[in-house]
């Protein structure tokens, strides 16, 4: 197509600052684990998230003591696991509890505050107590979101799970209820969507936090693959549609074009740090792998923009915000399918895939002439409509 690519410079991407900045800017979230000693606690924490957080009681002792917390130094997600109560030593149980939960909002200090907390009900033990009513009252009082998980539903019959979660809502109208198993993984996907609904604890958990807390959760996560997706199109996408947006108010002609690679770049590093490729995040900072994988995006972006050119004239193209957000946004979508891909590929070959090969420029401009050809697969149109329809809104705010 006649593409000068020497015209477009992308050494004057700082790729390492860029990196920095999405690595650091990260908040982390607070979530409370709470339930009975042995309910699956950790169990359920292991399997929620990326990273390996509490030994699994293997002779019937509770191997975590007290509340403990779990926030590994590259973990975005904080995790409190409270011990769990034995028979006899409710009362300390709920007093440890509060006394921790009460410090920590009286820090008046919000990176504090417990954000959301996970009730968990043994499945196991069949039944619902006082003393699960009373703690999560309180913690409602507080103004604790609150989730309840039963764990082990394998161990219940369909009536005995319907009957348990009917006795929770007669307490608590509009509570969140979720059913998980550890032993159900082998269920056909419909079972599975019913009775290991960890896809939608992590929904209501990501739903449940401010905007600004929402990454960190999101990175954490492990798998959650549709979740991603969504946070991708719904949060880090139109932010960065938005920002070429407002880069290209005046439009710029082709030549210049390249000053919007930082944002696309912040971008992809942003939608890598969802996927939790935060190890591959920091591999691009060594230098080499940090310039090609610039160049190949700069690259795929070029080929991008010159298929919009009028008959393929590069030199006439101005860039403007009707070219801008489109080019973002396939970008992006583009993006999310190439991780995705790369994400299952290793999967399927244990790891064995190589983050380059998968990214160069070739394979990221195919997956953006992918989507571009497959609109409706990907929803390409209406995402564009709602972000420039949030663009004009704020435009006039
Ligand atoms: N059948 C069954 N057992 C489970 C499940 N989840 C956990 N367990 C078992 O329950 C015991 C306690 O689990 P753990 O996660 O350590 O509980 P915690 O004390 O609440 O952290 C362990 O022996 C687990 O293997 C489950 O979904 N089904
Ligand atoms: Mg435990």
């Amino acid at each position: 197509m006649g593409i000068d690519l020497s015209k477009i410079n992308i050494k004057d991407v700082d790729v390492k600052a860029l990196a920095y900045e999405v690595l650091s800017s990260v908040k982390k979230p607070n979530i409370l684990v709470i339930g009975a000693t042995q309910s699956g606690k950790s169990t359920l924490i292991n399997d929620m998230f990326s990273f390996e957080l509490a030994e699994v009681g293997k002779d019937g002792s509770s191997t975590t003591r007290g509340i403990k917390k779990y926030s590994p130094h590259d973990s975005t997600v904080t995790l409190y696991d409270s011990e769990g109560y034995e028979v006899g030593a409710e009362n300390e149980f709920k007093q440890r509890v509060f006394d921790f939960i009460d410090k920590r909002s009286a820090s008046g200090e919000p990176e504090h505050y417990i954000h959301e907390a996970w009730y968990v009900v043994d499945g196991g033990k069949k039944r619902f107590f006082d003393l699960d009513k009373e703690i999560i009252n309180r913690l409602q009082k507080k103004h604790i979101p609150v989730a309840v998980v039963i764990t082990k539903v394998d161990k219940l019959d369909t009536d005995e799970l319907a009957q348990l979660r009917e006795e929770i809502s007669k307490n608590f109208s509009t509570i969140d209820i979720f059913n998980y198993s550890v032993m159900l993984g082998h269920l056909p996907e419909n079972d599975r969507k019913e009775y290991v609904q960890k896809e939608a604890l992590a929904n209501w958990s990501l739903f449940n936090l401010e905007i600004a807390l929402q990454g960190g959760l999101v990175c954490g996560l492990n798998s959650a693959l549709e979740l991603k997706n969504k946070y991708c199109r719904n949060v880090i996408i139109p932010k960065y549609c938005a920002a070429a947006a407002a880069a290209v108010l005046i439009p710029l002609p082709f030549a210049d074009s390249m000053l919007l690679t930082p944002i696309q770049v912040s971008m992809t590093m942003n939608i890598m740090h969802a996927y939790s490729m935060k190890n591959e995040l920091k591999d691009i900072l060594g230098p080499i792998i940090g310039s090609t994988f610039v160049a190949n995006l700069g690259k795929a972006l070029a080929g991008n923009l010159a298929s919009l050119a009028p008959g393929g004239q590069v030199a006439k193209l101005v860039v403007n915000t009707a070219v801008a957000v489109p080019i973002t946004a396939t970008l992006g979508v583009a993006i999310s399918y190439l991780i995705e891909n790369y994400l299952k590929a290793s999967v399927n070959a244990n790891g064995n895939v190589s983050f380059e090969k998968m990214f160069t420029a070739e394979n990221i401009r195919k997956a953006c002439e992918f989507v571009s050809n497959n609109k409706e697969l990907f929803g390409i149109d209406k995402l564009i409509k709602k972000i420039n329809s949030d663009i004009e809104k704020n435009k006039n705010r």
